[in-house]
């Protein structure tokens, strides 16, 4: 486990190779599956509609969405109206080991990039409390991972997410402004058609 200092924040960790490859192949088993039963969607941008380059889905009891109303935490598809799919055992076990302290993580949001997909700098704050942190899973290419202050115009540092790697913003650094730059095409033999895919695990509501 890496902590990783940025603008003097605490709770920003970098686990670099946490699943080895097998575990890489387990996990995406898991999500196509999950994706097979809650498909992509394209969210768009509220008021403007302007779509993202990222296709969503989430799996948990309540995943993230985003359309011309707004973002949200809902728990069904916003196409099939059926429940998300369960988060995979060995997201919690991840969940169990860098967050312990924190209850159980009720949304996994699953990010896909294609060749040119991109994601704004932004913070995670849709959530109605951000005592627990957020941990993220990198699949596939390598991307270039940038993560700032508590104020957009902070200063910024990047580093490269691979295949396997871990990253957990908690503490002070729950809200820091975080975003993906570019996604590095044939980094990763993962995912045949190559592209990458990122899964967030959060707690949504206060616990019981
Ligand atoms: C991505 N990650 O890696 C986007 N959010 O594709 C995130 O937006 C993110 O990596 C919160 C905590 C960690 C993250
Ligand atoms: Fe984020």
């Amino acid at each position: 486990m890496q902590d990783v200092s940025i603008n003097g924040l605490k709770g920003l960790s970098y686990l670099p190779g946490y699943f080895d490859r097998a575990a890489q192949e387990a996990l995406l088993r898991e999500i196509r599956t999950a994706v097979a039963d809650a498909p992509l969607f394209q969210p768009v941008m509220p008021k403007t509609g302007k779509p993202f380059s990222v296709k969503m889905s989430n799996c948990g009891p309540l995943g993230w969405v985003s359309d011309i109303n707004g973002y949200r935490y809902q728990p069904s598809h916003p196409a099939t109206g059926r429940p998300w799919p369960d988060i995979p055992g060995r997201l919690k076990m991840l969940w169990q080991e860098v967050a312990s302290a924190a209850p159980a993580p009720e949304a996994c949001l699953i990010n896909f990039y294609e060749t040119g997909a991109k994601m704004g700098l932004h913070q995670d704050r849709d959530e109605q409390t951000f005592d627990a942190p957020v941990v993220s899973v990198s699949l596939g290419d390598t991307a270039t991972f940038r993560v700032g202050g508590l104020k957009r115009n902070d200063p910024t540092k990047s580093f490269r997410l691979q295949s396997g790697d871990v990253v957990v913003l908690g503490g002070e650094a729950r809200l820091a402004f975080h975003g993906i730059d570019r996604v590095l095409k044939g980094t990763s033999t993962l995912l045949k058609n190559g592209g990458r895919i990122n899964l967030t695990l959060r707690r949504v509501t206060p616990p019981d």
